[in-house]
């Protein structure tokens, strides 16, 4: 350290799979770098050290590309043309126009996307809520872009989300499944990989199933097991065959704890031919889910099948443990209740070195509520479907998804879109979406606070400068397995004349007549020092907030190593399952009973998908892409980072086998097309991702061409508005492309 270096302690606040620590080297007011916590200063505890990426955060927040003022559009909207406007006017047009839409539509027409940039225990976007609440109400969202289909299946068959054991329970697993689970990239938060690092020097073995060989699996030197994106739950239906055939069921704890597995375990009434058993066994279809069935549809060889699901049987206590990455897909709910499934054959639920399979949560100390006001309105839709709510949300009904209200009676006419990317950047189909949005009469009023013209700032009406991470303090805690508690210090003042959404917010409260109620008196450091005081009355331990100020850390001492579901899986008559049944639900009665807008069966078992790869689409667009969560950003965070992009430049993957037959070479530039879109874009050709699949990693920025194709890499340019049966969740990486090469100064045509 120089002289007159001053350190100051932060954390991450983006929706980033790990929350590191990330220290400020300040001297004279500037910041000289970032530093992150080394493995000695962490002694015994899992070290929060930063990636490439974190230590680049000054470099990507304070860049020359920053909004610095308040804008209003001149321009159509999407076009992206403002001019500068006071603070003033910003306000007084937002508080006009919140009115009027209020008192012409009704508070129901009011909305507060998706968004995750902010995910510090403060936020914006919460504080926007807090105002609506208020003022009469919002239409509210359920599930997210994140796990919409695992979360919900996890409690409809366990009843909780709560099925994880601590990560350090693998270290005593004899056989690790990593199944669409990427945690080199994707963190789950440090413990994640160091807990498997762990598990690979005791010898566990390791396999990863996925259509590409990822980091974590080229890291951890794991056996790879390709399988053709959205057809995983054929896979594990045939692995269920091989289980039940060989007679490597624990048929004991299903007929303990399990509904619906055989036809003596099923809810009265219910014919045998509904069962699990009966499904596998193609008593009802007439065809039995062997290996070689799958095989077809999966692209797995048969015995590659039949080896996995015996060794996963065998192998006891086994760790099968799904990522989020094979449900952002059509059908994403079988998937993961297929994972469910297999952990309940094999007795591997409620044991340690076992995993429970599903969401996997395991969290000791649950983040404190935030300072809202309940909505008064009860109304709600899935947070994938608000471009359904603006272009025709007077006809969605509890069929689509509505939930609170048998209907929605207004669609939406103002939306606030806070510290997010979703209005387009990250949503699916933009061109569509793009369309939706541009159309006035749908929504009236759009207001998006953000740090960059991004792809969603240039849709606002009116667009405001939000303020960093190093511009405001903030509180951070752990994405997934950590336990502790962080201290984002601000380090400079704002740039320009960018302010913290709950600034301007105060003062539209003001011009509304709720100015009192909406702040309570409060500064956002006052609401911070409220809300952290809160949490000590539930986290004793934790030190005074002015110490945690100066530390920047709190770990949480370590807790009885639980072992979740245990007590239900040893005794369930003592112990019920949070369930109607109070038994794992593999057939679901409630769902059996619902009426879906597409079949949904009451089991988990395939369903082929509408544009997998069986799908009549094919024939026109023969590949399947994917993406994936990259290491060099976070969602569509640091994409402006040139650093990172050198790092790690955004292209297409595919295999040798596909690119050949088009006259593709490693570096050509190709488009990537189908019926919704068109990317430009080089390739990257590897053995790593299976024949007939591409991938391009998703969050890069949706840059068009004046012919309307991407140039970023944006893979929202291709994805689709559709949703999954059960969640109604996001099924962006259910999707069939073209790719052929380009020429140079082509006009966007294909070759
Ligand atoms: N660096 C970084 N980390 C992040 C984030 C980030 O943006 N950047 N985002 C965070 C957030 S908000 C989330 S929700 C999580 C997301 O976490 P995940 O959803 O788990 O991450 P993904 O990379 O989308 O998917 C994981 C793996 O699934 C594979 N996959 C895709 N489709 C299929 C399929 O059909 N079958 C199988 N078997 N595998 C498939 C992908 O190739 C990928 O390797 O990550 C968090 N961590
Ligand atoms: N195709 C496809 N699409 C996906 C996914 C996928 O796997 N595939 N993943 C989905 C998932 S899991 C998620 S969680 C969503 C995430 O979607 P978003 O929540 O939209 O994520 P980001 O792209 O991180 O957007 C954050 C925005 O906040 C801004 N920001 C950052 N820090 C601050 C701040 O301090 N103040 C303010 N005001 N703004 C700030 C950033 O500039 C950025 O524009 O994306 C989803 N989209
Ligand atoms: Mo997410």
């Amino acid at each position: 350290m120089t002289e007159g270096e001053r350190v100051i302690p932060t954390m991450g606040i983006n929706n980033c799979g790990g929350k590191c620590v990330i220290r400020v080297h300040m001297k004279d007011g500037k910041i000289l770098r970032l530093s992150t916590e080394t493995a000695e200063e962490a002694g015994d505890a899992v070290p929060l050290t930063a990636c490439a990426r974190g230590l680049q955060y000054h470099k990507t927040f304070l860049g020359e590309d920053r909004l610095l003022y308040p804008m209003r559009r001149t321009g159509k909207r999407g076009e992206g043309k403002f001019r500068r406007i006071s603070w003033e006017e910003a306000v007084d047009t937002i508080a006009s126009e919140w009115i009027r839409i209020r008192d012409t539509y009704g508070p129901a027409s009011r909305y507060v996307p998706y968004a995750t940039g902010v995910s510090g225990l403060l936020s914006g976007r919460e504080f926007a809520k807090r105002l609506l609440a208020l003022d009469g109400g919002f239409l509210g969202y359920y599930n997210s872009y994140s796990s919409a289909c695992i979360g919900p299946v996890t409690e409809l068959m366990y009843g909780t989300r709560q099925c994880g054991n601590p990560p350090e329970s693998w270290q005593d697993s004899r056989l690790i499944i990593l199944w669409a689970h990427n945690p080199l990239e994707t963190k789950f938060d440090a413990e994640t990989m160091h807990a498997l690092r762990c598990a690979k020097e005791k010898g566990v073995p390791i396999i990863s199933v996925d259509p590409r060989r990822n980091e974590t699996a080229a890291a951890l030197d794991a056996e790879w097991i390709p399988v053709r994106p959205a057809t995983d739950s054929a896979l594990l239906d045939a692995m269920a065959y091989v289980i039940l055939k060989e007679g490597l069921e624990d048929r004991a704890f299903l007929d303990r704890c399990c509904l619906g597995f055989d036809g003596t375990h099923l809810p009265e009434g219910v014919p045998e031919t509904e069962s699990v058993e009966a499904y596998l066994m193609g008593r009802k279809d007439g065809v039995p889910k062997t290996p070689e069935w799958a095989s077809q549809i999966t692209g797995v060889p048969p015995e590659t099948i039949a080896s996995l699901a015996v060794r996963y049987a065998t192998a006891r206590p086994a760790a099968l443990i799904q990522g989020y990455g094979a449900q952002r897909h059509a059908y994403g709910e079988q998937s993961a209740r297929g994972g469910i499934l297999l952990a309940c054959m094999t007795g591997n639920v409620g044991v340690w070195g076992g995993w429970a399979c599903g969401a996997g949560d395991c969290t000791q100390h649950p983040w404190p509520s935030f300072p809202s006001v309940p909505n008064p309105l009860s109304c709600r839709i899935p947070s994938f479907m608000w471009t359904d709510a603006v272009d025709h949300g007077e006809t969605l009904t509890a069929l689509d998804g509505v939930r609170g209200a048998e209907k929605l009676s207004v669609g939406i006419k103002m939306i606030l879109n806070i510290a997010g990317n979703c209005l387009i950047n990250q949503h699916g189909d933009i061109n569509r979406t793009a369309e939706i949005l541009r159309d006035e009469s749908k929504c009236e009023f759009i207001v998006v606070s953000d740090l960059f013209m991004t792809a969603t700032a240039k849709f606002a009406d009116i667009l405001l400068p939000g303020v960093s991470m190093f511009e405001c303090d903030n509180i951070s805690l752990p994405w997934k397995y950590g336990e502790f508690v962080g201290f984002s210090n601000a380090c400079i003042p704002p740039l320009g004349e960018s302010r913290q959404e709950y600034d301007w917010l105060s003062e539209v409260a003001g011009r509304l007549g709720l100015g009192d109620a909406f702040t309570e008196g409060h500064t956002w450091d006052g609401w911070l020092q409220d809300r952290y005081a809160q949490l000590c009355l539930r986290e004793p331990e934790l030190p005074p907030y002015d110490e945690l100020k100066r530390t920047g850390l709190y770990r949480y001492k370590k807790g009885p190593r639980a072992v979740a579901l245990e007590a239900e899986c040893r005794d369930p008559a003592a112990h019920p399952f949070p369930t109607p049944s109070g038994k794992i639900e593999l057939y679901s009665p409630r769902v059996a009973k619902t009426e879906y807008k597409w079949p949904f069966p009451a089991i988990p078992r395939y369903v082929e998908p509408p544009e997998g790869p069986q799908d009549e689409l094919a024939r026109r667009y023969p590949l399947q892409l994917i993406g994936w969560h990259t290491l060099r950003r976070c969602h569509s965070v640091h994409d402006n980072n040139p650093n990172l992009e050198k790092l790690d430049p955004q292209r297409l993957w595919m295999n040798p086998a596909d690119a050949a037959p088009r006259g593709i070479a490693d570096g050509d530039e190709v488009l990537v097309f189908n019926g919704r879109g068109r990317v430009r874009i080089p390739v990257r050709v590897t053995e790593r991702i299976m024949r007939g699949v591409v991938a391009l990693s998703q969050g890069a920025w949706y840059r068009p061409d004046k012919y309307g194709t991407d140039t970023g890499g944006c893979i929202n340019t291709l994805t689709s508005l559709a949703v999954t049966p059960y969640s109604r969740g996001n099924t962006q990486h259910t999707i069939l492309v073209e790719v052929r090469r380009t020429v140079a100064e082509n006009n966007g045509d294909v070759l």
